[in-house]
């Protein structure tokens, strides 16, 4: 049997002149039964033509999204802002939530599905939201740092359940949500920790890293092997 094509989008390095990608992503797709295709975020103009070779579209972390993209000014420093990779992973995500495709997005991933979807972003949480958690943890990256609630109902509830522990490598969020999705968890401060396509599961936007949780915690690792089973179908 041929394994379900997952679209990976990688990072551009600032001088242009290599791709990256944390190699994590791809041992947990391929543990859950993924296939891995990296695509590489270096010609903008080529984004759409990737999804038909694509089952799947895994949307990874990163550097801030520039805020031109969701009609915003620069509110204060931005991190790693690599304006191709944004315009080539907003074009990606579209064409991947036109054609019906599942996506699994982390962290800088799940702003990239909000900013497709039209919805926008906290610049900066510490500066933005008064009395927020701290969600740039200076702990090991496999280590939970905040617990999180899961909406009832949710796809997301169904595969972590209502509560969770998690970690926390982001200082933006999402602000208000795009069209068509809903949010399925909350920090305890009430920054936006997932997000799901209002009409099923098969769109899926977390803030936290659960590559770096899934060897430890079954939980985590459901929630790719959720991805591919809705890859496969
Ligand atoms: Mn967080």
């Amino acid at each position: 049997m041929s394994l379900p094509r997952v679209g990976v989008t990688c990072d551009l390095e600032g001088s242009r002149e290599r791709v990256f990608l944390r190699t994590s992503y791809l041992q947990a797709i391929a543990a859950a039964g993924g296939r891995p295709l990296l695509l590489p975020p270096v010609i903008p103009e080529l984004a759409a033509g990737y999804i038909d070779g694509i089952d799947g579209l895994f949307l990874t972390g990163g550097g801030d999204i520039e805020p031109s993209f969701f009609n915003a000014q620069p509110a204060t420093e931005l991190y790693k802002v690599v304006p191709e990779r944004d315009a080539f992973e907003l074009t990606l995500t579209r064409a991947a939530l036109a054609a019906g495709k599942p996506i699994l997005a982390i962290c800088r991933g799940l702003q990239v599905l909000n900013v497709a979807a039209g919805g926008d972003l906290y610049q900066d949480i510490g500066m933005q939201v008064p009395g927020a958690l701290e969600h740039s943890q200076k702990e090991p990256r496999g280590q939970p740092t905040h617990s999180l609630q899961v909406m009832d109902g949710t796809a997301l509830a169904a595969i972590l359940g209502p509560q969770a522990q998690v970690n926390s490598l982001h200082h933006q969020a999402v602000c208000r949500v795009g069209q068509g999705l809903k949010v399925s968890a909350l920090a305890a401060d009430g920054i936006i920790e997932a997000l799901e396509g209002e009409g099923g599961g098969a769109v899926i936007g977390v803030q936290w890293h659960p590559e770096d949780l899934y060897r430890s915690d079954p939980r985590q690792e459901a929630l790719f092997k959720y991805f591919v089973d809705a890859v496969l179908r």
